[in-house]
């Protein structure tokens, strides 16, 4: 994502804004950089024109302020542009009526049936009950491709929660679609769902009967939320479409898609500028969990790449809850971290998901790196079975590990010798900068730690469920703060 853009700025800022010094021709020189980037991202030319000349405005107006070098308030103003191009009222959808439509439009191929199971998954794990309905008759493969997304879904929430769990999809491919929507509404009041997600037809090129029968839907049932689903590859065209689509059916956002795949990013920094309408989320891969929600501050550290520690942050959250969270920020305070937590931690990182995307959300040239360093993910499968081939004891206090006791571990687990050793070494390292840490009260720094390869080796970035725990925690802390 945004490869183009981010390996861009990393040159400009390397080149003109590395020293601590920074004069007016710097200032011009790395402007002219930035400008030819954005354009270079496909950027849309006025939003880049714009863009630059407010850069250009502050940069040499400010004051450079003597508590931060001059080079990071240059990037903080263009971050801050960034940000104010992309901005948007409120993030991602908040449920608040008992029952809401939403309806998804945009051309063929652009993500909408995809998105809408995303989008159910989303709400789901909002504590709602979403409805799909398939109103794309044009393509029968449309309606059986919805209907395994929400068998999938089903069976994905089944098993986290123990306990049957249905995503009806509603289809009548011999109705016309505004009926087979019409139709959905009590079928889904019927259901107790409680968000009805409305998948229709789109084509190629914008044509005046898709526009009609994309009328006669909202007239029918009147949807609380359209949003027009986008192909981020699709480059200046969607622009067009977008405007189209408001202009004859009226929008309320957008879902921005296969932002995995553009390495350009100008669709995103644009759009807002260019149709005046907000990005809602972003799908980063074609898995149901491959959805974001958009925030402008985040999307441009990534364009700037300084990564996305907020979401990895987030995600972190996501799979981790509270009280292990405090249990384990504890256990690293106290130094009485084992192998046992080790081994929750990898099991909740695997929640997580593809390790290769979490490492892309690391700040800094690091993220990439690794993500280009071919990670090989058997490793969690090896330190796994070599924490599983120790005794009880042995995960409690490793130091008792000797020689013949690891030769017993790397036989149990199909590992070499070394691999036990290093992971112990690892470990020792590991818990003695935790201890230095809680000595220096460093724990705040955890999420930075992450990107601290070096010093933590291997596990060290291979943790970010302990990141989330500190971070969480402080959160709290503030809160009951507040309180009192
Ligand atoms: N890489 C990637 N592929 C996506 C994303 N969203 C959708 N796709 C793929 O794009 C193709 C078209 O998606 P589909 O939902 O059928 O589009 P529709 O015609 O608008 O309903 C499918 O192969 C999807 O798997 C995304 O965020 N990232
Ligand atoms: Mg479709």
């Amino acid at each position: 994502m945004f490869k183009t853009l981010s390996n861009k700025f990393d040159d400009i800022k390397n080149k003109f804004f590395s020293s601590g010094k920074i004069s007016e021709k710097n200032i011009q020189e790395g402007i002219e950089e930035i400008e030819k980037a954005l354009i270079n991202a496909d950027v849309n030319f006025r939003v880049v024109k714009g863009l630059v000349k407010r850069v250009k405005e502050k940069a040499i107006g400010e004051e450079l302020i003597k508590s931060i070098t001059p080079s990071q308030l240059f990037i903080k103003i263009v971050n801050d542009e960034l940000v104010e191009l992309m901005k948007t009222d409120e993030q991602g959808l908040e449920i608040t009526k008992d029952f809401t439509i939403i309806m998804m439009v945009g051309l063929q191929g652009s993500g909408k049936t995809t998105t809408c199971g995303k989008l159910a998954r989303y709400l789901i794990k909002k504590g709602h009950r979403p409805f799909l309905v398939g109103a794309d008759t044009q393509r029968p493969a449309a309606i059986e491709q919805l209907k395994v997304l929400g068998k999938a879904l089903g069976e994905e929430i089944s098993q986290e929660t123990g306990s049957e769990f249905e995503v009806p999809v509603y289809s009548e491919p011999q109705d016309p679609p505004p009926k087979i929507c019409k139709d959905s509404i009590s079928l889904a009041k019927e259901n107790n769902c409680d968000v009805l997600i409305l998948d229709t037809a789109g084509r190629l090129h914008i044509d005046d009967a898709l526009m009609k029968e994309l009328l006669s839907i909202r007239k029918k049932t009147k949807p609380d939320h359209v949003f027009f689903v986008m192909d981020s590859m699709t480059g200046q065209n969607a622009f067009d479409s977008a405007k189209a689509f408001d202009e004859q059916i009226n929008i309320d956002g957008v879902v921005l898609t296969k932002l995995d795949s553009d390495a350009k990013g100008g669709a995103a920094l644009s759009i807002k500028e260019v149709t005046g309408k907000s990005i809602k989320f972003i799908g980063v891969g074609e898995k149901l969990d491959a959805l974001e929600e958009f925030h402008a501050d985040r999307m441009a550290s990534r364009i700037l790449g300084m990564g996305d520690v907020v979401s990895l942050v987030k995600k972190a959250e996501e799979v981790m809850d509270e009280e292990k969270a405090e249990e384990m920020y504890q256990k690293m305070v106290d130094a009485s971290f084992t192998m046992h937590d080790l081994l929750e931690q990898f099991q909740m990182i695997k929640k997580m998901g593809n390790l290769r995307d979490l490492m892309g959300m690391l700040p800094g040239g690091l993220g990439v790196q690794m993500q280009n360093a071919d990670i090989d993910e058997s490793i969690f499968s090896r330190i796994e079975a070599i924490i599983h081939s120790m005794t009880p004891q042995e995960r409690e206090t490793p130091d008792m590990i000797n020689g013949s006791r690891k030769l017993r571990m790397s036989k149990g687990s199909g590992t070499k010798v070394q691999e036990v050793n290093q992971l112990l070494n690892q470990f020792r390292e590991m818990r003695k900068m935790m201890q230095n840490m809680s000595k220096s009260g460093m724990f705040g720094n955890m999420m930075s730690g992450m990107g601290m390869g070096g010093g933590l080796g291997d596990l060290g970035n291979m943790m970010p469920g302990l990141g989330g725990g500190s971070k969480q925690r402080s959160r709290r802390k503030k809160k009951k703060r507040k309180k009192k």
